[in-house]
Parts: C-alpha cells; sequence; structure tokens
C-alpha cells in the first residue's frame, strides 16, 4: 500500500500542467504550498492528482497507520443562546421546552455509565445556555476527575468558553487557566466554520469571530493544553475561504505547535435555515481531505469524522490523506443526526472500526486523544477481539 516516492515522482513528471506539476515538486520536496497554490488545486486539479499527492503525503508522515479512540459524548444542553443558520440542533432560549438541559449529577452518571470500560476520552460540547456558567462547568470537571481521574476531558469550543468568560469578566487566560485546573484538557476543533468575515456574517454573525476563536485556541496552547480544528466546508463559501481559514489556522500552529488534528466538516442541510443549499459530492468531499492533508503542512493529523460522512466514505478518505478516523462514540450524539447525517444513531464497536480500517488496507491504531498509542490492532484477528469484551 505504501506509495513509493519514486512513483509520485513519475506521476508528477508526467503532468502536462506546468502548475500543477511546479506545485506537485513543492510538495515532494517538503516545501509549503502558497495560499495561490490551494485554491489552483482545489480549481484545477484532478481528483486523481490531488489523491496520488495526499496520500502520498499521508503515508509518508504515517505509513498506513489508521488511528481511532475509545470515547464518549456528552451534550450538556441544546439550548443556545446564538443562532448560527446551519445548525439544525440548537433552539432558541426562547423555544426551550423543546431542548434539554442536564444538570452536573445527569453528566456525572453518563460518565458512570461507562465505568469499568476502556474508554479514554469524554468528548463535552453543547449550546450555549444562558443559565451554565464558568462555575457550573468547573464543579463539572472537578466531579469527572474526583470520579475518574484519567479519564481525559475534551471539552468546549471557543464558542461557550467565550461566552462564560464575558459573563464571568475574566479574561481568556484567566479562564483557561481556571477550567484548566479544574480538569479540562484539551479543547475540540467546532466552532470555527468559515473564518473569513464574508461567509461567517452570514452563516454565524453573533457567535465569537475569526480572532476570538484563534486567541483561545492560543491561550490554550499556552497553557500547554492540545487542541484541534474544524472547518465547515460545502455551502455557501468559495475556495478562497476555504484557503483563507486553513491559513489562519497553519500560521497559528507555526506559533504555538498546539493543533493536534485537522477537520473537515461536510455541511448536512436537513432541518434547518440553509436547506436550500445543496450538499457538497463525495468528489467535493474527497477534494477537500486531500487539499487539507497538502495545506496542514504542519498538522500532525486529518481526521474524517466517519458519523457524519458514513462509513464507506469514510473508509475512502483514508486514500485522500485522512490518517484518523475519530472513535467508537455512543449514539448520543445529536448535532449530526439532527443536520441528517448519514448515521442516525452513530456507534461502532471497536471491532467494526478495525474491521473497516483492516477491510481497506490500512493499520488500527488505537490512540489516546494525544496520540499516544495505546494499542496496535494490525496483527489482532476479528474473532479474538469479538471474544474478548475487553478489546470489542
Ligand atoms: O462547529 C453544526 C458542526 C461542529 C452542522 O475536535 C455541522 O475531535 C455539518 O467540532 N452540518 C461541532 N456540521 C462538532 C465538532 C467536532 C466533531 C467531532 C470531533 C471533533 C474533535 C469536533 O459541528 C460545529 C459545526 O461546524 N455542525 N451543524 C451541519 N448542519
Ligand atoms: Fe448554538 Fe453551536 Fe448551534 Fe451555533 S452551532 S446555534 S453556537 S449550538
Amino acid at each position: 500500500m505504501i506509495s513509493s516516492h519514486n512513483d509520485i515522482q513519475r506521476i508528477v513528471d508526467l503532468t502536462t500542467n506546468q502548475d500543477l506539476k511546479k506545485i506537485g515538486q513543492k510538495i515532494l520536496h517538503k516545501e509549503r504550498i502558497s495560499f495561490d497554490d490551494g485554491i489552483y488545486l482545489f480549481e484545477n486539479a484532478s481528483l486523481a492528482y490531488l489523491g496520488a499527492l495526499a496520500n502520498w503525503k499521508r503515508e509518508s508522515m504515517h505509513g498506513n497507520k489508521t488511528y481511532f479512540n475509545r470515547n464518549f459524548h456528552i451534550e450538556p444542553t441544546n439550548v443556545c443562546v446564538f443562532s448560527c443558520k446551519f445548525c439544525s440542533y440548537s433552539r432558541l432560549y426562547a423555544h426551550k421546552e423543546e431542548g434539554w438541559e442536564l444538570s452536573i449529577d445527569d453528566m456525572l452518571n453518563i460518565v458512570k455509565k461507562y465505568d469499568g470500560q476502556p474508554v479514554t476520552e469524554v468528548h463535552i460540547v453543547g449550546g450555549v445556555h444562558p443559565k451554565m456558567n464558568l462555575q457550573f462547568f468547573v464543579e463539572l470537571f472537578k466531579a469527572i476527575k474526583a470520579h475518574r481521574p484519567e479519564l481525559h476531558i475534551k471539552a468546549f469550543t471557543p464558542v461557550e468558553l467565550d461566552y462564560i468568560f464575558r459573563k464571568a469578566n475574566v479574561s481568556i487566560e484567566e479562564g483557561m487557566k481556571i477550567l484548566h485546573e479544574a480538569g479540562h484538557d484539551s479543547l475540540p476543533g467546532g466552532g470555527a466554520e468559515i473564518f473569513h468575515p464574508e461567509i461567517r456574517e452570514k452563516i454565524c454573525a453573533d457567535k465569537v469571530n475569526a480572532e476570538g476563536w484563534l486567541a483561545i485556541h492560543k491561550a490554550a496552547h499556552k497553557l500547554g493544553m492540545h487542541s484541534n480544528a474544524t472547518i465547515l466546508y460545502g455551502h455557501i463559501e468559495e475556495y478562497k475561504h476555504r484557503v483563507d481559514h486553513m491559513e489562519r489556522l497553519r500560521e497559528l500552529q507555526d506559533e504555538t505547535g498546539g493543533f493536534n488534528t485537522f477537520i473537515p466538516l461536510k455541511f448536512r442541510n436537513k432541518d434547518n435555515d440553509m436547506s436550500y443549499v445543496n450538499e457538497s459530492s463525495v468528489i467535493e468531499d474527497m477534494k477537500m481531505y486531500a487539499v487539507a492533508r497538502l495545506y496542514m503542512d504542519n498538522f500532525p493529523h486529518i481526521k474524517a469524522y466517519w458519523p457524519m460522512l458514513g462509513r464507506q466514505n469514510a473508509q475512502l478518505t483514508l486514500s485522500f490523506g485522512v490518517n484518523d478516523l475519530d472513535g467508537t462514540i455512543d449514539d448520543t450524539t445529536k448535532i449530526y443526526s439532527m443536520a441528517g447525517s448519514e448515521e442516525q444513531n452513530p456507534a461502532m464497536s471497536t471491532t467494526q472500526l478495525v474491521s473497516l480500517i483492516k477491510q481497506v488496507n490500512r493499520e488500527p491504531v488505537e490512540r489516546d486523544t494525544v496520540y499516544n498509542i495505546i494499542k496496535d490492532y494490525s496483527n489482532i484477528e476479528l474473532e479474538e477481539m469479538e471474544a474478548n469484551p475487553l478489546l470489542n
């Protein structure tokens, strides 16, 4: 499976378009591609060329390894003070009878459901509820850590954090420190959407802007916390907005080195204020992953979130630059199922996820949130996994 340098060199050399050849040569020589190169790739490169380059890059960084983790999600509330046009999930505070709101005990009970199970991470993210404040989350984190100290808490996007810090009248740095000391380990990548104001003002005008989003991740990195970044693509944005988004993230990563993973999230159009926008094709999806792998040269990992794409398309991304498939997840995640994702009740056992990865000749490796290797499954038979509850 590993594509050799000579093979890819030949593909680049045979390319008749001189501009594409130059970009290919830059990539092969591990030189950074420019903003204009990024746009040129989106507009002019064939899917085959992009795939060959992105796959070579992926394999030169990670070989055949494909990471996943064992995690579960908690969504504290779907009541939200904001009104992003693409969101199918939130209920405005005025209509909160249609929403849910979990107490600290409710959330601790969800954590306790996983007692004895080998999960390593809880992913906590939801709407921005006006009543949930900094103190509430400090207590939540302390309660989770008191119960299960080794469980990694990956929680909150800058959208929630910006709101609760402003309400508590603390600076970003102070707020992040308070949460970190209470047990907050890392930040997921959400809330980024499209940074460029031309689009952000149309799809999510009232929540934290690009500068605020980046400042919160920077403050987290300064505390030694890691984080992820996303892009919500395939709606009203143009290629230049996607590249601008990646450029801003690449610049911050040069400065801090705190990002682990870049996650392109495909826009889904069910039951939201952007339902009139068609969803992107599979070809466009694979292009997005491939250009992301090539552009984000300082991001160690590119992740495909399988519940959103569906299992087969997630398998396909593994040949277009992706080296991580998120996790086993549980069926509690609603933010995607409500937007029309492929998986209405996303849940996969470790055996299923490992089998999915092996079907496309990659090596499944379980990791923790910060990519320490927990177990390499490439030589473990699926029958053996099914028979062992700790592996399944
Ligand atoms: O920021 C909301 C997206 C994100 C829709 O860091 C939608 O490991 C598509 O960021 N169509 C939140 N996407 C989730 C997120 C995430 C998910 C998995 C793993 C990680 C990680 C982070 O969900 C939001 C927004 O971009 N979203 N509505 C929609 N209709
Ligand atoms: Fe609220 Fe997040 Fe939905 Fe925006 S995407 S409305 S911030 S829950």
